[in-house]
């Protein structure tokens, strides 16, 4: 155990090796930055009080490091950071993967399951401690970023599951001359999750549906989850051993999802790896250029694997082979990635949970506690405390949206969340162009071709081309449940973690779906 006191970094920041760090603290804390794990998972400066659990708790491996879910104290992956009362705030970052920071009585600690840990501490202003940090990292994960900043269309947020060849290929020739320059096909075109070949849904074929992207004259981008499968898959019914297990040689789970368990490869092993090169070489081949790889978390689960390695390490070397496989002049966007063993490796990046339709659910929200279910808040206000990693490479906030039919979200709200695509220099939607009036359409073109000057001018606040937008009444957390509230977010918790209620309520979607999809 490494002990650093305040006098050594006090007016320089510092690195230092070790594998346990421990820094007392100079003044009594105010404000604690918690780091969630990957994509989907909260990041916030939260005050200091433990924050309920989130439920169901059938979805922690889905959306949290399940390792610390239960943990009372205020805890981060690979960074935390304090704020006092003065402003000032005192970061202890780690420049290694595996690596996980936690408050515990006025103390900081730092602990790396690796065998070498390294970390930055800094103390001073925000912006500038994260700067110092950001120049760090750059160096340690060899960050290259790309100066593409693509505008895509997405199938996910309009068409969920629903896609199939007639209704794709109808809206490539709707969105007609809008300035997309992918247009990207989510999920819904596999035959099953770990069978990545082309579903009855598209009977010309995955090249017919690049090529026909590729013929409006951009480049076509697909969604895929390359490293989860259902057991209902061929592939796991052919590749039992493929797949992760703990010491006692049960399955890993790696969480719950389309109303089945999912279930994660073991990427240290030669004939899986072997298939990850061979799976992008194909989807290369078929004409993809930009490829949304999702539920990558799976990658990274604590289990018993093939080559005895560090978790995060093993699932960063599997982005590594898949990296190399697709080929650099592939976009390559992560999604539910554990955040830092992604830098460095990938063009993109998810930063937040999904959005919605909605602002934000009662039920979700408040109830469940839950912020990485989708839901329109959560997405912006994870997004914006991850919004730091912007120099290091593209920050993906998820879509905006644009049209009023089906959409529940206010005005001001769809505002914000085209505000933060245009800080993040994001900018993708799954509006339906024949679902949009000329006047929503027309809208949609202006955002597209904007290129404002962005500045960023506190912790929530920015400027755009001299407009001022301010996030912060939409970053606050929901004030944790009591009494008989509590008690019934509890039960339904348990409800919301039972596989048979999951599979009647992801009924009751599918069919609401299936209606849209056959009113368009
Ligand atoms: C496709 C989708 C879209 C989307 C991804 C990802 O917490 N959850 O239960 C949860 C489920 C799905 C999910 C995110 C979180 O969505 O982020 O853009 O590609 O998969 O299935």
């Amino acid at each position: 155990m490494t002990v650093i006191p305040f006098t050594e970094f006090k007016e320089k920041s510092k690195i230092i090796q070790a594998n346990e760090i421990q820094i007392d603290l100079p003044f009594a804390p105010v404000q604690y930055y918690r780091h969630g794990w990957q994509s989907w998972s909260l990041a916030a400066w939260t005050n200091l009080t433990p924050l309920p659990v989130l439920k169901p708790a059938i979805f922690h491996t889905l959306q949290v490091n399940i390792e610390h879910v239960y943990k009372s104290h205020p805890n981060g992956s690979w960074l935390g950071a304090i704020q006092f009362a003065d402003g000032n705030i005192l970061l202890l970052g780690a420049l290694t993967l595996d690596t996980h920071v936690s408050l515990i009585n006025d103390v900081l600690h730092g602990r790396s399951d690796a065998e070498h840990g390294e970390w930055f501490i800094s103390y001073g202003q925000e912006n500038i401690v994260f700067e110092e940090y950001i120049k760090e990292l750059e160096i340690r994960f060899q960050v290259v970023k790309k100066n593409i900043k693509p505008r895509v269309w997405c199938s996910w947020y309009s068409l969920y599951t629903m896609i199939d060849e007639d209704i794709l290929y109808k809206i490539f020739d709707v969105l007609g001359d809008l300035p997309f320059d992918v247009l990207q096909v989510d999920d819904g075109w596999q035959k099953s999750i770990g069978d990545w070949e082309v579903n009855g849904k598209f009977p010309a074929g995955m090249q017919a549906l690049a090529e026909k992207i590729k013929s409006t004259g951009r480049s076509a981008g697909l969604w895929l989850a390359p490293l989860i499968a259902t057991k209902s898959s061929k592939l796991f019914r052919e590749h039992p051993d493929w797949f992760l297990r703990n010491e006692r040689g049960v399955f890993v789970t790696a969480g719950f999802n389309w109303g089945e368990y999912l279930f994660a490869l073991d990427t240290t092993r030669p004939d899986v790896t072997a298939w990850l090169v061979a799976l992008m070489k194909q989807v290369r081949a078929w004409g993809f250029d930009y490829l949304k790889l999702d539920f990558l978390y799976a990658g990274a689960l604590k289990g018993k694997r093939y080559k005895d390695m560090p978790r995060e390490a093993a699932y960063r070397e599997s982005l590594r082979v898949m990296r190399e496989a697709m080929g650099l002049d592939a976009f390559f966007l992560t999604c539910g990635t554990p955040i830092f063993p992604a830098l460095g490796l990938c063009d993109a990046i998810r930063i937040g949970p999904d959005v919605s339709h909605e602002w934000e659910k009662h039920r979700d929200a408040v109830l469940l506690y839950n912020p990485s279910i989708p839901a329109t808040r959560s997405a912006i206000r994870t997004s914006l405390n991850r919004f730091w990693l912007n120099p290091l490479l593209h920050v993906d906030p998820d879509v905006a949206y644009f049209e009023l039919k089906g959409n529940l979200l206010a005005p001001e709200h769809k505002r914000l969340l085209q505000d933060l695509a245009l800080i993040c220099n994001f900018k993708a939607t799954s509006d339906l162009p024949q679902w949009m009036t000329t006047e929503e359409r027309e809208q949609l073109r202006a955002f597209l071709n904007l290129n404002p000057q962005i500045a960023q001018t506190g912790r929530y606040t920015f400027s755009i081309d001299n407009r001022v937008v301010d996030f912060t009444s939409t970053v606050a957390l929901p004030v944790p449940p009591k009494g008989l509230t509590a008690l019934w977010g509890k039960v339904l918790g348990w409800l919301g973690s039972q596989p048979f209620i999951l599979r009647i309520f992801k009924g009751m979607d599918d069919n609401l779906l299936r209606k849209r999809r056959a009113s368009l």
